[in-house]
């Protein structure tokens, strides 16, 4: 899974990053956004696998992870208006979710270039943004579309592709992202090439003054009228990342933060992307996986290598809660919780898994 920050110039995104991944890369007050996007790989915070370690005393533990990428941001001053590169905007769209960063903070230099913090009309500003972009796309392969009604080359896939992105043109065209439109799962297969920005999911950090941090609960309920949203104290929190875990734990008590920024990001990626963990055990290894809600036991099964989709004939299965009740396997195998489960499983969040295969 891969997380895209994306937002204005001097938003702090390149902060954001830092205190999300503990990298120490250069931000500034007059710091130039460096061409290519900074990426990190950041573990998730799962107490469930350190459980886990501890029973099984693995060789290896390993957690599941999300891909963070810090990109660079566009203008909102008209003058100077730089959209995202194509290469920028070929990149944001492999992304599986968007975190938009808005200014909360106010600072003499940065408010002289870019105004005051206005974090309600950026949001606008961006969203705007990504609508037109998606309108572009959708504009170009409808007129492609009716090219080919024209010479009679109309397929029923077109009608189908036709008629979803009238759907989507007429969102796009009320300034509303894809995202609020359902389409049906034939739309939905029609659509996938595509990529569009507005459709994937987008979470809002507001990047605050760490002296105002948690007053903003008014500006938050409308910002969360369009996304759901987290409140960063962006610059102290890049401080923290580098502290010691006490010493960070003492700072975040007097703030009133609940857990690191880190912690607190990919708890909203899960419940605002729908994904959920699994894990697989043993004397080898303890390892945590992630897919979506939804998925079924060959979905799982391929996360882990597609060899095992392909010759899949069972998943063994039990789940973490009851293995943590009733303190072993083999309890968990005596109360007849332990399950084989076929091709069709829904795995659900907290599965055990053992997937026996044959290729
Ligand atoms: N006061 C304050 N300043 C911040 C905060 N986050 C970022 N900044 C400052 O804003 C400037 C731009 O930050 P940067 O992360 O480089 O922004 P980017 O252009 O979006 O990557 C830097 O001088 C940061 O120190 C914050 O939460 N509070
Ligand atoms: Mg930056």
């Amino acid at each position: 899974m891969r997380i895209g920050l994306i937002g204005l110039e001097k938003s702090g995104k390149t902060t954001i990053f830092n205190a999300l991944t503990g990298s120490q890369i250069d931000t500034g007050t007059f710091s130039q956004a460096k061409p290519e996007p900074n990426m990190a790989v950041v573990e998730v915070t799962d107490p469930r696998v350190i459980r886990l370690k501890d029973m099984y005393s693995p060789k290896k533990t390993t957690f599941a992870t999300i891909e963070c990428v810090d990109f660079g941001g566009f203008s909102s001053s008209e003058e100077k208006k730089q959209i995202f590169s194509p290469a920028e905007l070929a990149l944001i769209k492999n992304m599986d979710a968007l975190a938009l960063v808005l200014r909360n903070f106010q600072d003499d230099v940065i408010d002289e270039t870019h105004g005051r913090p206005d974090p309600l009309s950026d949001l606008d500003t961006i969203m705007t943004e990504l609508i037109i972009s998606d309108l572009i796309i959708a504009e170009n392969r409808m007129e492609r579309i009716e090219h080919a009604v024209k010479r009679g080359a109309m397929t029923p896939e077109m009608g189908l592709e036709k008629k979803a992105l009238e759907k989507i043109l007429e969102c796009l065209n009320e300034n509303r992202p894809i995202s609020t439109i359902d389409l049906s799962p034939d739309e939905t297969r029609q659509l996938r090439g595509f990529q569009f920005l507005t459709r994937k999911p987008l979470m809002v950090v507001l990047n605050s003054d760490e002296d105002r941090f948690g007053h903003h609960a008014e500006l938050i309920a409308e910002i969360e009228k369009h996304a759901q949203a987290i409140e960063f104290a962006g610059r102290f929190e890049m401080e923290l990342s580098g502290l010691s875990q006490e010493e960070a734990q003492e700072f975040m008590e007097d703030m009133n933060i609940e857990a690191s920024a880190k912690d607190r990001l990919t708890m909203l990626a899960y419940t605002v992307l729908g994904y959920i963990t699994f894990f697989t055990v043993g004397a080898d290894e303890v390892r945590a996986w992630t897919i979506m809600k939804g998925d079924t036991a060959v979905d799982a099964a391929g996360a882990i290598h597609s060899d095992l989709a392909r010759g899949f004939i069972r998943a063994e299965c039990f789940s973490y809660g009851d293995l943590m009740n009733l303190g072993s396997e083999k309890a968990v195998k005596d109360k007849g919780l332990f399950r084989l489960e076929g091709k069709n499983y829904l795995v659900q969040d907290g599965d055990i898994l053992n997937i026996r295969f044959s290729v």
